[in-house]
């Protein structure tokens, strides 16, 4: 591979609890078919997608803590942005906590990690937390996001492009 081409791979991670909406967040992205059915993903899930002058690729692990305890992290190693997936409620979003600090170990400064508060359609009677609430709760950069939703993409394209663009600067791919 030349190394123009390796300048343009960025690799996303998707880290977060079982159900919380990882691999909807992926087809979401992926334009792919969003089914409500659950299939907790085995292992690991790659996806490819062409973003801009980039060529994504996205890791989806399954949530299983077998998985999470043997793998996560070959799986994080080289991310250049990772995405911690929270469906808003309160233990959800306390247990992710330490997702987060596990993951700085494997990551540098520059790789940011941004969290997803994702499920923001559920309603708030039943424990869902608006995105400023598990913003402060996590104090990293949190999104709101419905990921069922294919009208939520553009939402979250534009996360992933801002996040793009600074890596691009980064590599000095811009002139
Ligand atoms: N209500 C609602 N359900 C969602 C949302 N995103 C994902 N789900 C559902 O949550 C379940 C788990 O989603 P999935 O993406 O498989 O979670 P994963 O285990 O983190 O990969 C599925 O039934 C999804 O349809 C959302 O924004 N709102
Ligand atoms: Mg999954």
């Amino acid at each position: 591979m030349l190394s123009s081409e390796i300048d343009k791979l960025a690799k996303v991670s998707l880290i977060g609890y079982p159900a919380t909406g990882k691999t909807t967040l992926a087809k979401l992205l992926a334009q792919d078919e969003i089914d409500r059915l659950y299939f907790p993903t085995h292992g690991l899930d790659l996806k490819t997608i062409k973003v801009d002058n980039f060529i994504l690729r996205l890791w989806d692990l399954g949530g299983q803590q077998s998985y999470l305890k043997t793998y996560s992290k070959d799986y994080l190693l080289g991310s250049d942005i990772i995405f911690v997936v929270t469906d808003s409620t309160p233990r959800n979003v306390l247990g992710s906590r330490e997702l987060i600090n596990y993951a700085c170990h494997f990551v540098g400064k520059e790789c940011p990690i941004i969290a997803i508060a994702n499920k923001q359609d559920l309603v708030k009677s039943e424990g869902r937390m608006d995105y400023k609430r598990v913003e402060d709760i996590l104090h990293i950069k949190t999104y709101g996001l419905t990921a069922i939703n294919p009208s939520e993409r553009l939402k979250m394209m534009n996360i992933v492009k801002k996040e793009l663009n600074k890596i691009a600067i980064r590599r000095r791919l811009k002139e």
